[in-house]
C-alpha cells in the first residue's frame, strides 16, 4: 500500500505493513514492549534459564565502587532505557557518595516505565527522566548539561545485542556525538557461551518467552484490528553460528490468511513459514574492544561474570 493511501499510519502499523508484506516476513523486536510485553519481559528476567539479568546485576553490585573509582566525580548519569531501576541503584549509590548533587536521567519511550523507575530509585539522588527515544533523549540531555563534571551513559542488559551487528558502529558513533571527551559509557553485553545454555535462555519450559513472542501478534490484534489465531503460531528459537545470534521466530503451523483492519491488508501465510521477531547477538570481549574503537571510545576496564558469561565494559569518550 502506498504511503499516500494511508498517510497517518502509526509507527507500529507502518512496521507491520512493511514487515509482513516483505518476502521474508519480519517484525522489529522494539514492538514487544507494550504494557503486557514489558510485564512478560520482567517475568523473563526471573526465569532460572535466563541468566543474563542476574549476571548484569551481580557485576554492578560487586563492581560499582570500582566503576566509581575509574570515573571519579560525575555530574550526570544518563541511561538508555529505564529498566526497573534495580541494577542502576548500585551505580547511583556509588557515584552519589562522590557527588551528592548527582543527577540521574533515564531515557525511555514509555512514561509508565519511567514512573516505575522513579518510584524505585526515589531518595537515591535527584532524578529527572526523559520520555523520548534513546538518541533524541540523549541529544536533549546533552543540550541541557551544565557544570564541568563528566557524564556517565549506561546501556545495560545487553540491549545492544538486539541491534543488527552491522549497525552497531554507527549507533555508537551517534551516542558518542552527544558526549564530550572524558565522559564515560558503561555497556552490559551478553557473551557467547554453550549453545545449549543460550537456546534454553530463550525457550524456557514454562512458556514465558513463548508468551512474550506471541504477544506481538496479540498486540497487532488489539491495536490494529487484526484476526491472528495465536494458537496456529508457535514460538521458535534458533542459533545462527555465523552471526553468533539467537533468533526468535513465530512459526505458522497451517496455511492461512489473516486480515489486518487498520492497514486494510490481508497477509497470506504458508504452513512452516516464519515471522522473524528478534535477534539477540552474543559477543566476545575482543569484539567489544573493537566496537569501543569504532565508536570513538577508549576501553578502560571490563568485568566478566563467572557464573553466566556476561561483560560490563567501561569506555571513555576520546
Ligand atoms: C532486552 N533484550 C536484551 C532481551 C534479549 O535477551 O535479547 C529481550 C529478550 N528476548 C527474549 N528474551 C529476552
Amino acid at each position: 500500500m502506498a504511503a499516500s493511501v494511508q498517510p497517518r499510519l502509526s509507527a507500529f502499523a507502518a512496521e507491520v505493513l512493511d514487515g509482513l508484506t516483505a518476502c521474508r516476513k519480519k517484525l522489529s523486536s522494539r514492538f514487544f514492549y507494550d504494557d503486557l510485553g514489558s510485564a512478560l519481559f520482567e517475568a523473563i528476567t526471573l526465569l532460572p534459564e535466563y541468566g543474563l539479568t542476574r549476571a548484569d546485576e551481580r557485576l554492578l553490585r560487586a563492581h560499582a565502587p570500582d566503576i566509581a573509582r575509574y570515573t571519579g566525580r560525575i555530574g550526570t548519569v544518563a541511561e538508555l532505557g529505564s529498566g526497573s531501576g534495580k541494577k542502576t541503584r548500585h551505580i547511583l549509590e556509588a557515584l552519589v557518595r562522590r557527588n551528592p548533587a548527582l543527577r540521574y536521567r533515564a531515557i525511555d519511550v514509555s512514561q509508565a516505565a519511567l514512573d516505575l523507575c522513579e518510584r524505585q530509585l526515589e531518595g537515591v539522588c535527584e532524578i529527572s527522566p526523559v520520555c523520548d527515544d534513546w538518541m533524541q533523549g540523549l541529544a536533549k540531555i546533552a543540550r541541557q548539561r551544565s557544570g564541568n563534571d563528566p557524564l556517565v551513559l549506561l546501556f545495560l542488559g545487553s540491549s545492544i545485542g538486539n541491534l543488527a551487528r552491522s549497525s552497531v558502529p554507527l549507533f555508537l558513533q551517534g551516542l558518542r556525538s552527544h558526549l564530550l571527551p572524558g565522559d564515560f559509557f558503561l555497556l552490559g553485553a551478553d557473551l557467547v557461551k554453550e549453545v545449549r545454555r543460550m537456546l534454553a535462555a530463550y525457550d524456557d519450559p514454562t512458556g514465558v518467552t513463548a508468551a512474550f513472542n506471541l504477544n506481538l501478534l496479540a498486540r497487532i490484534n488489539r491495536e490494529l484490528d487484526a484476526e491472528f489465531d495465536l494458537r496456529s503460531f508457535a514460538h521458535e528459537v534458533r542459533w545462527d553460528d555465523a552471526d553468533r545470534r539467537i533468533e526468535m521466530h513465530l512459526l505458522c503451523c497451517r496455511k492461512q490468511s489473516v486480515s489486518i483492519g487498520a492497514i486494510e491488508t490481508t497477509i497470506h501465510f504458508e504452513a512452516g513459514e516464519t515471522i522473524w521477531t528478534e535477534s539477540s547477538h552474543k559477543f566476545t570481549c575482543g569484539e567489544l574492544d573493537e566496537y569501543a574503537r569504532s565508536g570513538g571510545f577508549q576501553a578502560v576496564a571490563a568485568w566478566v561474570d563467572q557464573e553466566w558469561p556476561f561483560a560490563e565494559t567501561l569506555w571513555r569518550a576520546e
